[in-house]
């Protein structure tokens, strides 16, 4: 028989120190285990998160709400979709958190306390609806590879920071430059200090917007650690990987930004329409700025079922990148026919905005309600998937949801 091995005493050391608390049982402790107070708590409790929120990994976190979860106007914390592309920081030190602003086109770099930033700069809210630009990537085929994301990679909650112009130009900006890359403290998946999990940016144009904020609330309060506390870069209507989340500094370009997920296929789609499962070589492939029209019925629940005679109150939310949501219209004869929305005004630009309809049925039996946004510029959602593309992204075609009147 083989003896049970037990911890050595600098392990023990180690982990009591770990846990906060010494381990009554150690010495009989085998070599190896993992205490159960160390390991992750569960996600839904660790984030605050709804219990019917989608868990699609774990290595990095990633999470996605369901569309009926997203009913409320502005999002609460518990429905945010959570995505990492390295691991989430610990131990923030908030009394110390700087921001650099430096890079080719930065006049002279300059470091700001968080305080300075609060202090020094006019404080403006806004809501920003932030979709990922992978959402709706499980219905393309080939399928793509990376987080399978169908419809819940979205929300517009309410941010409140400073601009990241008026900071831009406290620091000075150069006439040559042409884009901002952010920097974060979140570490790379190999936890190897020289990588970046991911730093992207956006043109000067995008950065210079009144709305383009460096935030320190989400909703009201601090921003949930998951999501970026202390600092975050907000640009609503753009792929969400813009939001750098834990921002330390951000680089003044004087060409574009070319950190992590900025080159190759990533947040790129191919510059013109392609064949399902094509090749397509870099040069072909072109950087997603404005996210496309769409959006989503948030009520009722899909598979509900409402009694014959009864008229049934749709409501939801229809967001279209840089513009605004013009038309909104639904159908229950599978696009054969479409009838208009009542769709509000956006809180502000890149808000979404809110929609919602009296639904009459003919008779008893299934339906499906498909909603569908048109922008500002006449551009409609697709009734089904859009053009394929590598990497699964940009997917806007309507959504349905499945009615049952008997
Ligand atoms: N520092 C940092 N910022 C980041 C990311 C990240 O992994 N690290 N992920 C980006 C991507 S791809 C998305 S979709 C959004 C997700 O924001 P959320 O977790 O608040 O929903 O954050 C973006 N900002
Ligand atoms: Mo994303």
């Amino acid at each position: 028989m083989k003896r049970r091995k037990f911890i050595g005493r600098t392990a023990l050391a180690a982990i009591t120190s770990a846990l906060g608390s010494e381990i009554v049982f150690g010495n009989t402790l085998p070599d190896g285990y993992t205490l159960l107070g160390l390991q992750d708590p569960d996600p839904f409790s660790m984030f605050n998160k709804d219990s019917g929120m989608v868990l699609l990994n774990d290595r990095p976190w990633n999470m996605e709400a369901q569309a009926h979860l997203l009913d409320d106007k502005v999002t609460p914390n518990k429905y945010i979709f959570i995505r990492n592309n390295g691991l989430v920081p610990e131990n923030i030190d908030v009394d110390n958190w700087t921001l650099t602003i430096d890079g080719e086109s930065v006049v002279s770099s300059k470091t700001y306390t968080l305080a300075e930033l609060k202090s020094k700069f006019q404080q403006h809210t806004y809501q920003l609806t932030l979709e990922c630009g992978g959402n709706g990537r499980s219905e393309y085929n080939p399928p793509a590879k990376g987080n399978q994301w169908t419809i819940g990679a979205v929300y517009c909650a309410e941010w409140t920071g400073v601009r990241l112009r008026d900071v831009l130009e406290d620091a000075g900006i150069r006439n040559d430059a042409v884009y901002i890359g952010y920097h974060a403290i979140d570490e790379h998946l190999s936890r190897d200090p020289e990588k970046e999990p991911i730093s992207r940016g956006a043109p000067m144009a995008k950065a210079l917007q009144d709305e383009t904020l460096l935030a320190f609330k989400m909703n009201g309060e601090d921003i949930p650690l998951v999501h970026g506390h202390p600092l975050r870069l907000v640009a609503g209507g753009w792929p969400a990987s813009v939001s750098g989340k834990w921002v330390q500094r951000i680089s003044v370009r004087n060409k574009e930004h070319d950190g992590p997920k900025m080159t190759g296929d990533a947040y790129r789609v191919p510059c013109n329409p392609v064949a399902p499962g094509e090749k397509v070589s870099e040069k072909d492939m072109c950087i997603i700025e404005s996210m496309p029209v769409k959006s989503l019925i948030t009520y009722p629940k899909t598979g509900a079922i409402i009694s014959e005679g009864k008229k049934l109150n749709i409501r939801g939310h229809a967001w279209a990148g840089e513009l605004e949501v013009s038309k909104m219209e639904y159908s229950i004869d599978f696009g054969a026919t479409w009838k208009v929305c009542t769709i509000e005004k956006p809180a502000n630009r890149l808000a979404w905005q809110h929609f919602s309809a009296q639904v009459s049925f003919p008779k008893k039996g299934y339906y499906e309600i498909w909603s569908r946004a048109t922008d500002s510029q006449g551009t409609a959602q697709p009734m089904l998937i859009p053009g394929w593309n590598p990497k699964g992204y940009l997917n806007n075609a309507c959504q349905r949801i499945a009615i049952k009147v008997g």
